[in-house]
């Protein structure tokens, strides 16, 4: 059996007393769920709040971005090392939004999960179509290609050290959520290959659904066999919304 996992994304929002609210709200809230793993990927700024606020309870600490690098001159980055030492277990790499604003590729995604793995953390690799993708009929095409292009690099043992969040673009940030069968029917065929190359691994692996959960669709998203959890956008800046859907998990 996979515990679910429920991340929240919190992207780029928050302040140090917006943050001190939310995550002692989350933590009070957690300590009646044990279904679920939780976890909250904030910005940068506030990890050190998120682990001083966190210590001593359930709920993981995660970042939303990582350099490929280890250290050196790389003016504004962070590197995978900094995030350990500020407590992180989580990263998310690779969210549409980073690939389309910021060109990352697979191949600087790839690199992103090494990175977070060798400092000892579990990425969250984040693949998904935009909705032309979808209207083409290249669902599967575009995601396969995704995978391939990080498996390429890291192999597939790596995959038994990383979550996966399925995240249709058109999903994201736009109100619109996949059908519970349409988020299903692209979580087998994540699965299905990962399976190609190791059973093992795909009956383990984590995959997530990102992409407007909120209250009023997680119970029904996550009861599907093949999503493990979510990555939770918006719903997971307000407390009691947050902690609902990871009650659902
Ligand atoms: C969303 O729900 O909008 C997300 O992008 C979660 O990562």
């Amino acid at each position: 059996m996979r515990q679910p996992l429920i991340a929240g994304n919190w992207k780029m929002n928050g302040t140090k007393s917006s943050a001190d609210a939310l995550l002692n709200g989350v933590v009070s809230g957690s300590a009646s769920i044990s279904k679920s793993e939780i976890a909250v990927c904030v910005p940068f700024p506030l990890l050190y709040l998120g682990e001083q606020l966190l210590a001593g309870s359930s709920v993981r600490l995660g970042a939303q971005n990582v350099c490929t690098e280890a250290g050196g001159a790389y003016t504004g980055e962070v590197s995978a090392a900094m995030l350990v030492d500020f407590g992180c277990r989580y990263v998310i790499c690779g969210h549409s939004e980073r690939r389309e604003y910021y060109g990352e590729t697979d191949a600087i995604i790839a690199r992103k999960l090494a990175a977070c793995m060798d400092a000892g953390m579990t990425p969250i690799l984040c693949v998904g179509e935009t909705l032309e993708h979808r209207e083409e009929g290249r669902t599967e095409a575009v995601i396969g290609s995704q995978l391939e292009g990080v498996l390429s690099e890291i192999g597939i043992d790596a995959f038994d050290r990383l979550e996966i969040a399925y995240e249709p673009v058109w999903a994201i940030g736009t109100g619109k959520t996949a059908t519970p069968e349409q988020a299903q029917d692209v979580h087998v065929f994540i699965r299905g290959r990962i399976a190609a190359q190791s059973a093992v691994i795909a009956e383990k692996i984590r995959i997530l659904y990102g992409g407007s959960m909120k209250v009023a669709n997680a119970r029904e998203l996550l009861s599907q066999a093949d999503i493990d959890g979510g990555l939770i956008g918006g719903a997971s800046l307000v407390a009691d919304d947050f902690l609902a859907i990871c009650q659902a998990g």
